[in-house]
């Protein structure tokens, strides 16, 4: 795909242009552009561009919700295209994934489930505002392997923690493998709270995913 293309597909973003980014979007799935490729190299860099404005000033809470709008109407072409690669495969296995309390920023955590779902993970999304309590809940009613948390506020992050202790209170910690993402969460923050991995975008949310399955069933056949 063309640079240009990519650079339209930023530009739409930016712009808050729903029926642009759907059209670019499926423009590339006509080409056989990868989505991953059309997500990664046109619409994420047209969101981190809209953060920058809106940090600087130059852009306000409406632009950002457009953007949002614009993402999303991107996604909805490229979602079913991204699935496709996973039908076939075999159960990685059980995520539950959700926002922190107190933040509702999803496109990033719905990107990380689509991407999960495509390589064979079978994943609940508990949505975004999400108290700790319920991951916990949600782990425990799935059985689940891995419980994913992102945040994208500075207030937020912190709500990651939040969420560890609950799956500890639930007497759920030593079964459940925890990763945490989101513009704000670095590594050193992961192993800070006491999560077990920290992935910066999708497809290491994927790869991470993966190691920690190995990570249990190395214990488990110790066990
Ligand atoms: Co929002 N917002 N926002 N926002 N927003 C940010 C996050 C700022 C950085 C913008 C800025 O100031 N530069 C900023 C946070 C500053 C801070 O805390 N340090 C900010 C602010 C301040 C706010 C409000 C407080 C604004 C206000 O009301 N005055 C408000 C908060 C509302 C709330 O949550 N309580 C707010 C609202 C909004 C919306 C609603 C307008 C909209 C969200 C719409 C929605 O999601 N439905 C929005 C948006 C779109 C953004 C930016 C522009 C883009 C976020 C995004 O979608 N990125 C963002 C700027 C930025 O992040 N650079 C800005 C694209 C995705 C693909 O990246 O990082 O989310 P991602 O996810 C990656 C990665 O982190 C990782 O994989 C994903 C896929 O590659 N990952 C995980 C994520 N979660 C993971 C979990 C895992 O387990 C593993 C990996």
């Amino acid at each position: 795909m063309p640079d240009n293309t990519f650079s339209a597909m930023r530009q739409s973003i930016v712009d808050g242009a729903p029926d642009t980014a759907a059209n670019l979007a499926q423009q590339a799935v006509a080409a056989g552009t990868s989505p991953l490729d059309a997500i990664n190299n046109g619409y994420v860099p047209g969101m981190h561009e809209v953060g920058e404005q809106f940090a600087k000033g130059q852009m306000f809470l409406p632009d950002m919700m457009a953007s949002a709008e614009a993402m999303r109407a991107a996604m909805a072409v490229l979602d079913p295209e991204l699935k496709k690669v996973g039908t076939e495969r075999p159960l990685s296995g059980v995520v539950v994934l959700g926002t922190t309390k107190g933040d509702i920023h999803e496109i990033g955590k719905i990107l990380v489930g689509t991407l999960l779902t495509a390589h064979g993970f079978r994943v609940h999304d508990l949505g975004v505002d999400v108290p700790g309590e319920k991951f916990a809940a949600k782990a425990r009613e799935l059985n689940a392997d891995i419980v994913g948390v992102s945040a994208l506020l500075t207030t937020t992050m912190r709500n990651q923690r939040g969420v560890i202790e609950a799956l500890e209170k639930a007497g759920l910690r030593s079964q459940v493998k925890i990763m945490v993402g989101g513009a704000p969460v670095s590594r050193r923050w992961a192993e800070e709270i006491g999560a077990d991995g920290y992935a910066k975008d999708a497809m290491s949310a994927v790869d991470l995913a993966r190691e920690l399955m190995q990570q249990k069933s190395a214990i488990a056949e110790h066990a």
